[in-house]
């Protein structure tokens, strides 16, 4: 299938195209490189060494013998959008080209209504471009988790089915997000399942829980095709950032009394669900939900986990406690559905330490990397949009 991916240079993207082309598909992706900048603008860097899209280019054709065809531009430009479908012809659209960290997007006003700019009109344009070029190709839109919250009552996957003064009816669940940016997906939920509703664009709408991971086996020993590995207050997630740490010696920020509960997954199931959506599309028209991840775990018994396979490794990790930057409830309760995929064959990877041990023994080998920015480790950006490095509290 040929299969466009936008984003393809972060860090889904660039291993999803590895991922489709060992299994035939032709692919294609745009990228702007704007992560790199962001991430830059931190003052930190991947902790893997990623080379310039050049010579990503060069490696993924000697490896997978066929070319990843590129091109450079920006979602929020809709004839560059319509240029890229117009000559590639897409049968699947996965939209990975979104700014997608909650702490950049609650620094200011600036970077707030940067985030909902780019994201809303990156959407907007995608959905444009393939009304008027492929209006049958399949978009793989990837959402959220965090677009449904933390309510007291289970989670559905995408739609429930509400009896109100005694009439019924099947309607979207409630969204609750958390921050600037996980709203710029909520907005792009909606929108996206207007546009199926007005044009017959089809869609799959993934709720992605967190991932973690450095690798997946197409990667093989070639660095070159190295996906990026940030872990950074804003772009380094929760099990991402607790492994970097334990690589490095720092203790594992556990953010207030760590009892948040996530859904989580490594990359390698993350690669192995968007390929059953793309492999599966959804039938004219229709808008679909998935909720993506391998299981819910507590922030504190992931940290747990890290620390036990660092410490077979010989790393001593200690886990501490900080102040919470971000407003978020700390216990709660949290049971979201996850079925639509298990039902399409996804075989989740239940061994999580198994892949901690890998991302610990890829991160050991760069901790120089990590060591050079180990100050982007603890946050300073706060929900009321005040900048202070929080302290330890344990
Ligand atoms: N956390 C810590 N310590 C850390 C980092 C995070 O305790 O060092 C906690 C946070 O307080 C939060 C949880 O871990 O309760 C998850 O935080 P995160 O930074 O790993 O993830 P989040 O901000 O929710 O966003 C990430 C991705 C985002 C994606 C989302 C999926 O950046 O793009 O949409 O995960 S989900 O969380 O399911 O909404």
């Amino acid at each position: 299938m040929r299969v466009f991916i936008a984003g393809v240079d972060g860090y889904l993207g660039w291993t999803l195209s590895q991922y489709l082309a060992a299994r035939g598909h032709e692919v294609s992706g745009c990228d702007i490189f704007m992560r790199r900048d962001w991430v830059a603008e931190l003052g930190s860097q991947s902790a893997t060494p990623i080379r310039r899209m050049t010579e990503r280019l060069e490696a993924f054709r000697e490896n997978f013998k066929t070319n990843l065809q590129f091109r450079r531009g920006d979602l929020r430009d809709y004839n560059f959008v319509l240029n890229c479908f117009r000559s590639f012809r897409p049968e699947a659209v996965v939209h990975f080209g979104e700014m997608p960290s909650a702490p950049y997007s609650m620094m200011d006003v600036q970077h707030a209504v940067f985030t909902q700019t780019n994201n809303l009109v990156g959407t907007l344009n995608i959905v444009y471009a393939m009304k008027e070029c492929c209006p049958k190709a399949h978009l793989v839109k990837l959402g959220t988790m965090g677009e449904y919250g933390t309510p007291n009552v289970d989670i559905p996957e995408g739609f429930f089915t509400i009896e109100y003064r005694g009439r019924k009816e099947t309607l979207p669940f409630p969204r609750q997000a958390g921050s600037w940016y996980h709203q710029t997906k909520v907005h792009d939920s909606h929108n996206v399942m207007f546009a199926c509703k007005v044009w017959g664009l089809r869609s799959t709408d993934i709720m992605q829980g967190v991932v973690f991971g450095t690798r997946i086996d197409e990667m093989g020993e070639d660095e070159r095709l190295l996906t990026r590995f940030d872990f950074d207050q804003c772009f380094g997630t929760a099990v991402n950032r607790f492994c970097a740490e334990a690589a490095v010696g720092h203790s594992l920020t556990l953010f207030g009394k760590g009892r948040q509960k996530r859904g989580f997954l490594p990359l390698r199931d993350s690669m192995q669900c968007i390929t059953l959506a793309v492999n599966n599309p959804p039938r004219e028209g229709e808008y679909r939900v998935f909720n993506q991840f391998e299981e819910v775990y507590s922030l504190t018994e992931l940290a747990e986990k890290v620390k036990r396979v660092g410490n077979t490794l010989g790393l001593k990790v200690e886990i501490r406690n900080l102040e919470n930057p971000r407003k978020e409830m700390e216990e709660h309760y949290y049971n979201p559905d996850h079925q639509h995929l298990l039902d399409l064959g996804y075989k989740p990877t239940h061994d999580i330490e198994r892949e901690m041990e890998i991302m610990l023994k890829d991160l050991v080998k760069y901790s120089s990397r990590i060591e050079a920015r180990i100050e982007a480790l603890i946050p300073d950006i706060h929900w009321d949009g005040s900048r202070k490095k929080v302290s330890f509290i344990q």
